[in-house]
Parts: C-alpha cells; structure tokens; sequence
C-alpha cells in the first residue's frame, strides 16, 4: 500500500517550508528521544536526575535528555526565535533574526510513568515569531492557543506515533524505527462527538469543587442515573497517552482545578500542554475548556500558567461545562 511520508505530507499540504523544516526536525528529534526512552535500563536512563525544575517538579533522567535534545536540534535550522520549556524556568531566546517562528514544548509528559515502562510523549505547539528582527521576550509568546500555527504530540507506545495539525485538520503519523521515516497511517483524525469513556484522577476527588462532583457521580451512576447510559473509565497518568486514546476512539478528558492549593488553577501548563492538546482535539471536532472558557480563547499571562482541563468528545466536554466551574 502506498502512503506518503511526513515530507510528502507537508509538501502536498503547501506548509511553507520553514514550517515543514520545523515540523521534521521535531519528528526526526522524537524519534531519537523514542530510541533513547526504548534502551530502558539497558540505557541508563531510567531514574531521577537529582534537579527540580521551576514547577517545583523532580525532574527524571529521561526529561533532561528530551529537553536537550529539543533544544539542540531546533537552535540552528533557522526557523526558531525561540523555545519555550516545561523543564526550563525562562524562554530560551535564539540569535535576533526574521526566522519566523516560536516553539514550546513539554520534553517528556507523563514522565512519572518512566520508571514502570508505561507511554510518555512529547508535545509541541508552534507560535508565529514577531515581524521585526530583534531578540525575543516572554511576552513574545504569551499568545492565545487560537493563534498557533501548528501543534503535535508523539506518543512513545507500543508504536511511537506523530499526531500533527497545522491548522487544517488533524494526521497521525507512525515512526518506522528500522529506517527513522515517519509514514502518514491516520489521515483526517477525527473525535466522535459521543463517548461512553471518561478520563480522570478520581483519588482527587474530595478536593474537587461540587460541579466536578456532580458530574462524576452522574457518569457513575451510568444507566439508572440522569445520563442514562454507562461509562467506563481510564486514567494512564500520561496526558498524551489519555489524549490520544481520545483522538482515537472518543471520551472525555478531565484535571478539573479543585481546592488542594487555591493558587494552582488546575496542574496542567496553558501553553505546552493544554493549548497544543486544545488546537488537536478541536481540528479533529471534539472541544477542550477550562469549566467556563473556551482553552483557546484564554489570554496567557505566564509560560507556565496552569489550566483547569476538560476535552475530548463534543457533546460530553459539552456536557461537563453545563454543571459549571465552582
Ligand atoms: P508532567 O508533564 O510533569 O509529566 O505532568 C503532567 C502529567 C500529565 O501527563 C498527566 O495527565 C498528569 O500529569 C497526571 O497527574 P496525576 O499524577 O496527578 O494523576
Ligand atoms: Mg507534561
């Protein structure tokens, strides 16, 4: 069967070739962290690495090397201004230049699942630089997620895959680890509107505020309750895993903001997580908002502002906003 490759695909797709470069140094990067994450024990890299980051977060071996990885490889093609990191306390800003483009990106999410050999991915969105040629700054990328020009994440599974949207429409991507090609296998992905799948970590919920409460206990209640139907649930603790078992077959999925640490609006980051998940799930047809704004509309106020997070499935995010916030 002939399929094209993710340089065919972008060709065919007129992504402007800054874009394409990019886009294929980011795949060709994340093939190289899947052969680093697949040498496990073998490789030395399981484990922490002794050094937290601004989150106030352990950082393990693997979200170290990711992080450099990414910023090496994407320094000097000449598409970036900058980059953005989970796993770094500031922007990374490039030589003054009119290459077109930002990146942030989370190096290694779900990282705590590492040392139990469960998948991990990576995510990425990509933001238009300023006009002018000068030295970027944090504002620079403090844009809405309906600004961005392209989004991804490469889940490490059983197959390590791509899944890409530049704005028209949503491709996943699956990594030949023989010869490093990318090969498009998911064209057009597409969320059904419906699901009878949720996704959340219910040992938060005695800190959940009530509408969070209620709608749960409404999915539990399945057939004999208010919704009338029953759910099945999962939780990988991997937000890319979850994600894309959403991307593939539907569901909903949830990291409400409740009421452990009222300065934390949710765990998950605005621009490195919930942004480039929002701009994938909505091309694909599903929705993503915080409990009362649309996550795409949200005007940014800090590279690592948290997110409360409901996405997935239409009609069930749909569902969840209608009992309210808190
Ligand atoms: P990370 O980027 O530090 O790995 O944290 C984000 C992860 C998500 O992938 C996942 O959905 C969530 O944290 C799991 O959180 P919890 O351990 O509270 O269930
Ligand atoms: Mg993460």
């Amino acid at each position: 069967m002939s399929r094209p490759t993710l340089t065919e695909h972008l060709i065919a797709s007129d992504a402007p070739p800054a874009l394409r470069l990019l886009i294929e140094t980011v795949a060709q990067t994340c093939a190289r962290i899947a052969d680093a994450i697949s040498q496990g024990a073998l490789g030395g890299v399981l484990g922490d690495a002794g050094t937290g980051n601004v989150q106030g977060e352990q950082q393990k071996k693997l979200d170290v090397i990711a992080n450099d990885m990414m910023l090496a490889a994407n320094a000097r093609n000449g598409t970036l201004r900058g980059m953005a990191s989970e796993e770094m306390d500031d922007v990374s800003p490039l030589e003054a230049s009119d290459a077109p483009y930002l990146l942030l990106f989370d190096p290694l999410d779900g990282s705590s699942n590492i040392d139990v050999n469960v998948s991990v991915g990576t995510i990425f969105s990509v933001l238009a630089a300023p006009r002018q040629p000068r030295a970027v700054t944090a504002e620079d990328f403090l844009q809405p997620g309906r600004d961005q020009v392209a989004a991804g994440y490469v889940v490490y599974g059983p197959a390590t895959m791509l899944v890409l949207t530049c704005g028209r429409g949503v491709d996943g991507f699956t990594l030949d680890r023989h010869t490093g090609s990318w090969w498009l296998t998911q064209p057009g992905m597409t969320v059904p509107a419906q699901t009878r799948e949720y996704a959340i970590n219910a040992s938060n919920a005695r800190h959940w505020f009530d509408p969070v409460k209620r709608y749960v206990d409404d999915l539990l209640a399945g057939k004999t309750g208010p919704i009338g139907k029953d759910y099945n649930m999962r939780w990988v603790a991997s937000m890319v895993a979850d994600v894309h078992r959403i991307m593939s077959r539907g569901g909903v999925f949830m990291y409400p903001r409740d009421a452990r640490d009222p300065d934390k609006p949710g765990k998950l980051r605005l621009m490195y997580e919930a942004n480039p998940m929002a701009m994938l799930v909505e091309q694909a047809g599903g929705a993503a908002h915080d409990g009362t704004t649309r996550i795409l509309d949200i005007a940014p106020t800090g590279i690592h502002q948290r997110v409360a997070v409901f996405l997935g499935s239409r009609e069930e995010v749909e569902r969840a906003a209608a009992y309210g916030s808190d």
